[in-house]
Formats: structure tokens, sequence, C-alpha cells
């Protein structure tokens, strides 16, 4: 068995010896071009030239969660694309989510700025019930990261594509229901895939109905959002604060009003990292399973996530 590797420059090589320790009886490299054809290809990113070229692959690996740019290639027809489900992200976004929710909640910020003043004044009392979190997205990350909410006793709500009987939070689901939904949240947390029905949702139009004072966290992609029409809303004073991990561009441009705005947090789309050792297994099983004729979990392409 082949498999052909494709990542960033400074990990290709830990990736490959991974694999490779994963999966002795197959040959791990890493691509170039005019590569010979494999049956895998692990990839994230990948130039067009290997999704040409690579004629015989049994499935294509996304060494990431979201795959958004994978499926802005044009891929080998019929080829199942599988992707990284949680592999140690969803701990991470819950972590990430959380602090920034409990700073919002206590206002932390606030207090931070008065000690800076020499100022003792304690704000009043936030009753927790009045912090509602809403979810755009109960995949395997808005999951995680509503229990950990839940954990704390925060509110939660989320709001998905389909209806989901079991969800162990009120769902509220598809177009119709999303500004209802907004309305009622003290803090947006976007954790939908990037698609063609997802693509610039977060706009001046949905933000709006956010009740004034309200906190963005946007950990999902850039695209998802119109910067512009959030600098407008900040800028107003109607979303008290935001915090962005994901952007258009990235990294993203000095220019960017981001960099300085007062109520902004911005991080360099750290919120999950794929973490190597837990991605690697989780690829290694599937090819196992694959090798066994057993049924993985794949990309529907329709979909596009
Ligand atoms: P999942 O596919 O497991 O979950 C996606 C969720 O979004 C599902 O609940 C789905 O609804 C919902 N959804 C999709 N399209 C729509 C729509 N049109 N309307 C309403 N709901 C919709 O994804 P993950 O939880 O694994 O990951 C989510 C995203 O997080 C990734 O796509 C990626 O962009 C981002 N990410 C960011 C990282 C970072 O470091 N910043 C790291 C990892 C991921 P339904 O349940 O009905 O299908
Ligand atoms: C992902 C990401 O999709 O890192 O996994 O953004």
């Amino acid at each position: 068995m082949d498999i052909v590797v494709h990542e960033s420059s400074d990990e290709l090589a830990a990736w490959v010896a991974d694999l490779q320790a994963a999966l002795p009886q197959a040959r791990v490299r890493a691509w170039a071009p005019g590569a010979a054809a494999a049956d895998y290809a692990v990839v994230w990113a990948p130039p067009q030239q290997l999704l040409d070229e690579q004629t015989r692959l049994r499935a294509i690996f996304n060494t990431g969660a979201g795959v958004d740019r994978l499926l802005q290639r044009r891929l080998p027809p019929g080829v199942p694309v599988l992707r990284l489900r949680d592999a140690g992200m969803a701990v991470q976004m819950a972590e990430y989510v959380l602090q920034a929710v409990i700073r919002h909640h206590r206002g932390l910020d606030a207090l931070t700025a008065q000690q800076a003043q020499g100022q003792w004044v304690q704000p009043p009392v936030r009753e927790r019930a009045d912090c509602v979190v809403g979810i755009l997205g109960h995949g395997v990350l808005g999951q995680r990261v509503a229990q950990a909410l839940q954990a704390l006793d925060y509110p939660v709500r989320a709001w998905t594509r389909s209806p989901h009987p079991q969800a162990a939070v009120p769902l509220m689901v598809g177009r119709e229901a999303l500004g209802d939904f907004v309305s009622g949240c003290a803090v947006l947390v976007n954790l939908l895939p990037l698609t063609p029905d997802t693509e610039g949702l977060l706009d001046h139009a949905l933000l709006s109905r956010l009740p004034r004072g309200a906190m963005l966290v946007n950990v999902a992609r850039g695209a998802h959002l119109v910067d512009e029409d959030l600098l407008a809303l900040l800028d107003s004073g109607h979303i008290a604060r935001a915090w962005l991990d994901v952007f258009r561009q990235e990294p993203l441009p000095a220019a960017h009003r981001f960099w300085r705005h007062p109520s902004v947090h911005l991080t360099p789309h750290t919120s999950a990292r794929t973490l190597r050792g837990p991605s690697v297994a989780q690829i290694a099983q599937a090819i196992a399973a694959i090798e066994r004729g057993e049924p993985v979990s794949t990309v529907d392409p329709t979909r596009g996530y």
C-alpha cells in the first residue's frame, strides 16, 4: 500500500515518519510532482496537481476538520474524502470558547483595566441565566463546546441544518429560525463549516439581531464573517466584544482594523490545533477499516461538509 503526504514544509517529515510508524506495512512518502500513483493521500490544502496526478487513490484524508479548502479543488471523481473528527481538537475548542465566555460574563477585561487605574469597583452581579450562549453548529466541535459550557451552568442553545431529536441542548433548525435564534443570545459562537450556504452568514442583518452588548466568537472560518459589518457594530457598541481566530486572509494583513480594535481579541488560527499523534492514529485506523472493506465516515461533497 502506498501513501503520499502533503503538509506544510516544517511538519512534512514528521507526518511521514509518524504515518510510517503507524502503518509499517505501507510505503509512506512525501508527495512531489510526478510522484508514482498511491492508494491514499494524506493532505492539507493540496495543490491541484496532486489531485490531478494521483489517479489510483482509494481515499483522501484531510488533516483538519474543515474541508472547505480541499473541496475548492477539482477532486478525482468517486474518491471518498475523510476529515479529522475531533482528534484532540474538540477539547481545545471548548477551552478557547469557555475562557472567552467566562471573561465576558464575569467582566474580567474591565476588571483588568480597573487594576491599571488603581480602581476598586465591584460591578453589579450578572445573572448566569442572562448569559445565553448560542452555538452555530452542533457537530463534533459544537457538541463538545456545548458540553463544557453546560458543565458551568451556562444556558446553551444550538443551531443546525437538520433536526437532532436526541441533542442535549435546545436546538433551532434551518435558516428561517436563525434570526430568532440569534436574538436571544448574549454570546454567539460560530462553529459551522464553510459552505456555499454559510459563507457571509455573519453579516450586519444577522449580527444586529444580537442584543446590545453581546459578544461574537468566530472560531470556524473567516469567510463566514463580513468584516466591515462586524466593525460597524463594534464601533457603535452594539457588539461589545469579538474573539476572532480565523480570517478571510491568513495571516491577517497588517493594515486590517481588527489588529488594533479595542474590542477585538485576535488569535492566529490557534483555537484548536491539529495534533499529529491522535490524527495519525485516526487516519491509520480508517485506512485499516477501508482495507478490511468496512464502512467509514466520509464527507458529503454535495453538502460541503
Ligand atoms: P461538523 O461537520 O461535525 O459539524 C458541523 C455542524 O454545522 C453540524 O451541526 C451541521 O448541521 C451544521 N451546519 C452545517 N451547515 C449548516 C447550515 N447551512 N445551516 C445550519 N447548520 C449547518 O464540523 P466540526 O464540528 O468538526 O467543525 C466545524 C468547523 O470548525 C470546521 O468546518 C472548521 O471550519 C472549524 N474549525 C476551526 C478550527 C480552528 O482552529 N479555528 C479547528 C477545527 C475546525 P447538521 O448537524 O444538521 O449536519
Ligand atoms: C481545521 C482547522 O479545520 O485547523 O482543522 O481550521
